[in-house]
């Protein structure tokens, strides 16, 4: 079939939008319409060049929601007319890690996802007999896209796809890393560094698990209004602090009586490893955990003080929170449905797929939180 879709041609290059080819599904595999989808940071460091597994031609685009039109043979939990949102973190529920039950990682088809293919190792979208990548399993920045069964979450039908495309990533991964990877108790303290589309998500995660005092860090100062409408307490800008972010942080959070100071939980939602260092630095001798979500660019390493953790720092990072997919996404939108978690102010604009390459100027200028393109 042909369908709409914004191209990656190259890396630095603005999306082209084209009519592209599609196959249809393969075996254990279901074709979507995807009806509305999120544009995230990680979109836009792939597209970057700065992504080591960063392949073009591609279809970028991991923060959808859709419609199932047509299963492939095998395919026995989706059907047609199904509400969905893929899945970048696939959940079989038969790998190592899927019965671990320590991660969320499933192994199954990650070695030819990363390769921007599907898991028989073939591509199913093309141009002109040029293959087209897939991207991060998903490829949402196209009108119709394909997808194993086990990365589709089915959800429900009454919710509203422009606005819970965001489940698929950003809200997913904030609330995640609160629940899921920190296991924040009611009471904590914790630090959020970097308010864009994902540490809104951790500040509203840490307002449901009861934390006590929510600092978020931001060089933009338009960001503590953000913060505050999810359950920020305090604000801190690193550009107006004198002298040192880490003991200025240590000072604000320090408590009992032998006043120690530093954050129960820290969380990086910049990707900046700089900013990784002091999250860290920044959390509880002892006890202080350290979650890193932001992602960064080939060749970029964390470092600190071996002292750091030898005094009970912990550094852990989390992808797509600690979800197992087909398992808590619908969860988190029936939340949504039932208001317990916020999701539209977030989404600050909505653009057709023509205007895609809008979203990413809007990101850059640090003026939305999240841009959505709706079909
Ligand atoms: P965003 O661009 O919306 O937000 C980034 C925020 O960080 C902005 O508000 C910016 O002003 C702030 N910032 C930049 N430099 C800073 C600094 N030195 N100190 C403090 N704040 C600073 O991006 P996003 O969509 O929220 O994504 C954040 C990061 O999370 C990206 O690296 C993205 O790739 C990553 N991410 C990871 C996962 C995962 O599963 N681990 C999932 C989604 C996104
Ligand atoms: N491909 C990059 C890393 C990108 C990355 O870490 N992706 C996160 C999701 S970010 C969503 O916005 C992730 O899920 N990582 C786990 C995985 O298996 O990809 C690189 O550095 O090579
Ligand atoms: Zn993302």
């Amino acid at each position: 079939m042909k369908t709409r879709a914004a191209v990656a041609t190259a890396a630095g290059k603005p999306l082209e939008i084209m009519e592209v080819d599609l196959e249809g599904p393969r075996d254990g595999e279901v074709l979507l319409e995807v009806k509305a989808t999120g544009i995230c940071h990680t979109d836009d460091f792939t597209l970057s060049g700065a992504d080591p597994e960063g392949l073009f031609p591609t279809i970028l685009g991991h923060e959808g929601a859709g419609v199932v039109v047509d299963v492939g043979p095998g395919v026995t939990s989706l059907k047609k007319g199904d509400h969905v949102i893929p899945l970048y973190t696939p959940e079989c529920r038969q790998c190592p890690s899927c019965l671990s039950q320590k991660t969320n990682l499933c192994t199954a088809i990650r070695a030819t996802q990363g390769q921007g293919l599907m898991p028989d190792g073939t591509s199913r979208f093309s141009i002109g007999g040029e293959k087209l990548h897939h991207y991060m399993g998903c490829s949402t920045f196209s009108n119709h896209t394909v997808l194993p069964e086990i990365a589709v979450a089915k959800v429900n039908p009454e919710a509203p796809f422009d606005k819970i495309c965001y489940i698929g990533c950003g809200v997913t991964t904030g609330i995640g890393a609160v629940i899921n990877t920190a296991k924040v108790e009611i009471g904590s303290t914790a630090i959020v560094f970097g308010l864009g589309g994902i540490g809104l998500n951790v500040i509203q995660g840490l307002r449901l698990a009861g934390a006590d005092m929510i600092i978020g860090v931001d060089i933009n100062n338009a960001k503590k209004e953000w913060g505050e409408k999810f359950g920020m307490t305090h604000f801190v800008n690193p550009k107006e602090v004198e002298g040192d972010l880490v003991l200025y942080l240590v000072d604000m959070t320090k408590r009992g009586a032998d006043q120690i100071g530093g954050a129960d939980y820290t969380f990086d939602c910049t990707g900046n490893v700089t900013v990784m260092r002091q999250a860290l630095e920044s959390a509880h001798r002892g006890w202080g955990e350290s979650i890193v979500i932001g992602v960064a660019g080939a060749g970029q390493e964390i470092s600190t003080r071996p002292f750091q953790l030898v005094t009970g720092r912990t550094w852990k990072g989390t992808a797509f929170g600690g979800a197992r997919g087909r398992t808590d996404v619908p969860k988190i939108v029936d939340w949504y449905m039932e208001g317990k978690i916020d999701i539209d102010p977030m989404i600050t604009h909505t653009l057709s797929l023509d205007e895609i390459n809008k979203g990413f100027d809007l990101m850059h200028g640090g003026e939305s939180i999240r841009s959505v393109v709706v079909y």
